[in-house]
């Protein structure tokens, strides 16, 4: 699909102009484009009041040199980031991700989808990103403490509780949020609410570790409801095994699935029998192993090298829940023909353009990510609540609060889609309704 509004391929040229070689940027900016023709062509207030060009600026770019010293005594740098993209319904809101692949490009991605998905949660929350090209892999404790220290000291001048709270990513889990919150807390002597996903002891929120693989069960349970369908006795391949992938395989297991493969970085593993997780999390959250690892104790299982063959296996439902464009064309088409039913994005932009295409062209039901992982971001919003009650809900009111805030996301996205004349096309009914609301309050703010 090419854009055809003059306004919004205005808007794209000068994305392309000025953020030149940052790919993955262009390909999110051209989706949500893409999404509003219908939008732009009945608010022409919108391009009168050139609203678009602004929502693709970020309001703020902050770049930091971060020096360490690792175990060796070696001085190490690494360079942060935090781009604070839009604050026009609520204090900048969205995860650190510490992966050698970070770059300005995958921060702005990232924060231009979260300014869309943090709408869509309906709790007031603005978006932002952040994040190092910073590698945790095979670093100590004491590194990863020194790093996130080194980090923090900068970071702590431009956050705040009601300015910017800031969470995990790839590579950033409650290890990290534990050594980032201290150093926070030490410089500023405040202990408030400036991070979430915190420790249960320090401020923490019940459910926020499961939160985003359950709320995009949630999600793809309720678009699987709304066509008569369900989990139940379904086959389902989830890809990664971080944050997002183990708790998507426990709800999706708890709803009558059977997941049968996982990935990371260098391969995926396929169990016919079903995934023990109970062994993943241990492999995984306790002994940072890798996943080929599984066959130890499970000889019967399969492992392969390299990720893209996962998508080869049959099954009903796929959920990536790994990395961005792990998804491409040729694994859409194989998960196609081996009868795929529904495809829900846990992570980030994880399916490429032509793989959406793939999707939605044969009647797969589509889940994107701004959508079907929202569920994490809402219940950091929950957190920043309690938070600021100085109160905790139990794990049953949380989880209640999440399942329905995912359920209303899958209504009001598959509402918009239909109001626009774009029946059952999440992707653009997502995009349409994150933006209304961010578009009306920034309307009402002025030229700011
Ligand atoms: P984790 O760091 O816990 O896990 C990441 C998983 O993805 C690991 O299995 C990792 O494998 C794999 N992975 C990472 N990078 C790559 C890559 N370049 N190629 C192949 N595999 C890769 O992160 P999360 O589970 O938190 O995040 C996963 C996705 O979900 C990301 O896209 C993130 O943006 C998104 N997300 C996360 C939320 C959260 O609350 N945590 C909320 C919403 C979205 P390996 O160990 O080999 O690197
Ligand atoms: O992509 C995401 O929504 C996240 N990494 C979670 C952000 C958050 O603030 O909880």
């Amino acid at each position: 699909m090419s854009l055809k509004n003059e306004y919004l391929k205005k808007v794209m040229a000068d994305v392309e102009k000025r953020n030149p070689n940052e790919p993955e940027f262009h390909q999110a900016v051209r989706e949500v484009l893409e999404s509003l023709e219908p939008v732009i062509a009945k608010h022409p207030e919108f391009e009168a009041q050139g609203l678009v060009d602004r929502i693709v600026e970020p309001e703020r770019i902050i770049k930091f040199r971060v020096p360490w010293v690792d175990d060796n005594g070696n001085v190490q740098v690494n360079r942060g980031f935090r781009i604070q993209f839009n604050s026009a319904i609520g204090p900048y809101k969205g995860g650190l991700r510490f992966h050698p692949s970070v770059y300005e490009g995958i921060i702005k991605f990232l924060g231009f989808e979260q300014i869309f998905k943090n709408s869509l949660t309906g709790l007031p929350i603005g978006g932002g990103k952040g994040g190092s090209d910073f590698d945790p892999k095979g670093k100590s404790d004491a590194e990863v403490m020194r790093f996130c220290q080194s980090f923090m000291t900068e970071l702590c001048k431009h956050i705040g509780a009601d300015t910017d709270v800031p969470a995990g990513d790839i590579g950033v889990g409650g290890r990290e949020i534990g050594f980032l919150y201290g150093q926070y807390k030490k410089i500023r002597n405040e202990f408030v609410g400036v991070l979430t996903g915190k420790g249960l002891t320090y401020g923490g929120s019940l459910a926020r570790t499961q939160a985003t693989g359950y709320g995009l069960c949630y999600f793809t349970e309720e678009m699987l409801n709304d066509k008569g369908n369900s989990f139940n006795g379904k086959t389902v391949v989830i890809s990664g095994s971080g944050n997002v992938a183990i708790y998507a395989t426990e709800k999706a297991t708890q709803l009558g699935g059977k997941v049968v493969a996982l990935s990371d970085s260098n391969g995926y593993i396929y169990d016919k029998n079903g995934i023990d997780l109970d062994y993943v999390k241990q492999l995984k959250e306790v002994e940072r192993k890798r996943i080929k690892e599984y066959l130890n104790k499970h000889p019967e299982a399969e492992y392969h090298e390299g990720c893209s063959g996962i998508w080869t296996i049959k099954c009903d439902i796929a959920l990536p829940c790994a990395t961005q464009n792990e998804l491409d064309e040729a694994s859409a088409k194989a998960l196609v023909a081996n009868g795929v039913v529904a495809v829900a994005e846990g992570a980030n932009m994880p399916s490429t353009p032509e793989a959406v295409e793939v999707f939605q062209s044969n009647g797969v039901l589509f889940g994107p990510a701004k959508a079907a992982n929202a569920g994490g971001v809402a219940t950091s919003a929950l957190e920043m609540s309690q938070n600021s009650q100085r109160l905790s809900w139990t794990f049953e009111e949380v989880d209640a609060k999440l399942k329905d805030i995912m359920v209303n996301i899958y209504h009001n996205s598959a509402d918009a889609a239909e109001k626009y004349g774009l029946k059952d096309n999440f992707v653009a009914g997502a995009n349409i309704a994150g933006f209304l609301k961010v578009a009306d309050a920034m309307m009402a703010q002025g030229i700011v």
